[in-house]
């Protein structure tokens, strides 16, 4: 008896010996596997084993050096600069010898080592030759943040630059440097006059100060009637000598506090926002005038093309009609930055027909990073491809910058869901290299973000590169545009059209559906839009045989019955493709779920709430758009596919909100 006693007492001391160690190797597992996106794509573990040798020292180049020092597990590097390298930002890298005209480039070039390191199982070998330059001299990141701390459009949190804390500064630096983005517009376009008053100045200039060792400069956007609103003066007349001196004594002002300031961004006569045409003159007349105070002083000017009146016909025509009879005209520091496509970051659009026709005015293109119209930080979209679109049709080398409209905030993962992150690092990559492919970049930055095995890798590359398209189906296939909810962009509302809003503020501008068909006649025998883009192409979207089908209903109002390539009928090919959307969106979830042994606790929960969200959001999507749509073409939904789930008056009377399943987003202002 007494000694199946003590036999059991030994048994339960063991089995909680073993209880114990257990948990305390689970604890330390979880300890290690516990990520919070914090680090971005930057996660190395400091393995402090390097030399790094070079003649000159500055703060740039002190950082290049910290960095190798810290992460790279070789022996020794050296970093040199010559003079008769190509005069850009660009790095040769030869073994472990890092060769650079500008400080910068040495950065850089310390940067790219360590990538290779991170991603060597792709078959980047540290020890290759590679010299790389970059295709833009601007790598810019657009913020619209307001100085409440709001950001409009923004999905992560609150403006990172409310309260510019070091360590955070630091890390967006580092994240930046990593992938070339050297300048950062700090402030929203649709800028508050109080922007350049002397406080905020100052706190522009604290930013500027932390990033400047990263080869970062600041910017601003600024409200063309400052000159009123901030001066006293009682006009903003880009001609009148007394608003001209102002912008020269504040221009004085801004360079005296930041010797390298980049320049302004203007959001002018467009959505509400003051210009020149305020005061009878051009854009060309308040371009210049901002060029040429700027210019003694190296600066810029970036000035948006985003404009449209509400009473216009076609929204997609119009800064087409407004630019290109001032082609020509603009200060050689004037660059005109003009989003992808000609109505609004859609998840389709053709490009942007001022691309290839103005041919005497330097151009930047606008891509948005923040996700406004494609499921903000709840849906997982990797935008490089849709990027990559734009480029098949515009020819990098005839742009001169890219800007990307930041999808970054306070939250601790920087842009609300992981993924976001890969929009980021893929907007710095394209902006140094488009040539660069969707895939490249999201291999790359997923060896960077996740420790899988190859297999997972390749699984989650493909979600990765099929997620655009996705999109594109549950919410707007086959060319169809701009149908979303009219309080904000994230959900359906294809029906949104009360009194007394304009109506290009409205989906049924954009749609058009009738007992006919549905889309957008742009044709030549509609709103001649076809006929801003080169010939070719003119001729091949005007036929609505030889229009390519994914923007079949952007440039046509394509007959519920049209045939398409398929077979089918454009009816059922929509309701076909919505359905695809659906499946594609359900299927990243079961890979992601698939992905739980290879992935930290916390960033695999995380996305896979994300991932649960897009799946209902593109069933709700599907559903509402086709028994919409289906009160006009009057056909069944096709047998072969999953039908609508929900009711549509029941859909008609709820607003799917952004933060219907999560917080909501602190951004939207408008
Ligand atoms: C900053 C769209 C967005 C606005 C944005 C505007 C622009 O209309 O919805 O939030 O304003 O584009 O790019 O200026």
């Amino acid at each position: 008896m007494l000694r199946t006693t003590n036999l059991c007492k030994i048994e339960v001391i063991n089995t909680m010996k073993k209880l114990i160690l257990s948990l305390f190797v689970a604890g330390l597992a979880l300890a290690a596997s516990a990520e919070d996106g914090h680090l971005l794509w930057l996660r190395s573990q400091p393995v402090n084993k390097a030399k790094v040798i070079t003649k000159k020292s500055s703060p740039t180049i002190q950082i290049a050096k910290e960095e190798l020092e810290t992460y790279y597990n070789g022996e020794r590097v050296t970093l040199k600069l010559d003079g008769k390298m190509p005069d850009d930002d660009g790095y040769r890298i030869d073994g472990t010898t890092i060769t650079a005209r500008r400080d910068v480039g040495l950065l850089y070039g310390a940067y790219a080592l360590l990538r290779m390191q991170q991603t060597s199982a792709l078959g980047h070998q540290p020890s290759a030759l590679l010299e790389s330059h970059p295709t833009y001299s601007l790598r810019l990141l657009n913020h619209w943040d307001n100085p409440n701390g709001t950001v409009e459009r923004g999905f992560a949190g609150r403006s990172i630059f409310l309260n510019p804390d070091p360590e955070r500064m630091k890390i967006y630096a580092r994240a930046n440097a990593s992938i070339g983005i050297n300048g950062a517009v700090l402030n929203n376009v649709n800028a508050k006059p109080e922007a350049l008053k002397t406080e905020s100045l100052q706190k522009a200039k604290q930013i500027a100060d932390q990033l400047r060792p990263y080869g970062i400069k600041v910017y601003l956007s600024i409200n063309f009637a400052s000159p009123i609103k901030v001066g006293g003066l009682t006009t903003a007349d880009p001609l009148n000598a007394d608003v001209i001196r102002w912008w020269k004594d504040k221009v004085n002002e801004i360079y005296k506090m930041i010797p390298d300031f980049g320049g302004f961004l203007v959001k002018a006569n467009s959505e509400g926002e003051p210009g020149p045409q305020d005061f009878g003159r051009t854009h060309a007349d308040g371009a210049n005038m901002l060029g040429k105070v700027l210019k003694p002083h190296q600066g810029i000017v970036m000035w948006r093309a985003f404009v449209y009146a509400p009473q216009s016909p076609d929204r997609a025509n119009q800064a087409y009609l407004e630019f290109m009879p001032l082609d020509g005209q603009f200060a050689d520091n004037v660059i005109i930055q003009i989003k992808n496509g000609p109505v609004d970051f859609q998840p389709r659009e053709p490009y942007s027909p001022l691309f290839t026709a103005m041919k005497k005015t330097p151009m930047m293109v606008e891509f948005q990073i923040t996700q406004e119209y494609l499921g903000a930080a709840n849906h997982l979209v990797y935008l490089a491809p849709m990027w990559k679109e734009f480029f098949s049709f515009v020819k990098p080398a005839s742009l001169k910058a890219m800007a990307g409209v930041a999808n970054i905030g306070d939250d601790t993962n920087w842009c609300g869901h992981h993924f976001a992150q890969s929009n980021w690092y893929a907007f710095g990559r394209l902006a140094w290299n488009p040539d660069l492919t969707s895939e490249q970049i999201a291999e790359e930055w997923l060896a960077q973000s996740f420790d899988m095995k190859a297999a997972a890798n390749s699984q989650l590359l493909s979600v990765m590169l099929d997620s655009r398209e996705a999109c594109v189906n549950y919410m707007m296939p086959l060319g169809i545009h701009h149908i979303f909810a009219g309080t904000h962009h994230y959900g359906p509302e294809p029906w949104y059209a009360p009194r007394g809003v304009r109506a290009d503020w409205t989906p049924p501008y954009y749609h058009k559906a009738d007992s006919i068909g549905l889309g957008f006649d742009r044709t030549m025998n509609g709103s001649a839009n076809v006929k801003q883009y080169p010939e070719a192409l003119c001729r091949m979207y005007n036929d609505i045989n030889t229009c390519p089908e994914n923007l079949l209903a952007w440039f046509h109002h394509v007959p519920w019955d049209h045939r398409m390539k398929s077979g089918r009928t454009f009816w059922d090919e929509l309701c076909h493709k919505y359905d695809d959307g659906v499946r594609e969106a359900r299927h990243f979830l079961t890979v992601w779920d698939s992905m739980q042994p290879y992935v930290d606790s916390q960033r695999f929960e995380e996305v896979q709430r994300k991932l649960r969200i897009q799946a209902r959001d593109a069933e709700w999507w599907r559903d509402a758009c086709l028994l919409y749509f289906q009160t006009f073409s009057h056909r069944p939904i096709p047998q072969d596919m999953d039908h609508p789930v929900h009711n549509l008056d029941e859909m008609m009377k709820f607003n799917i909100p952004i933060g219907m399943y999560e917080n909501p987003a602190q951004g939207y202002t408008k």
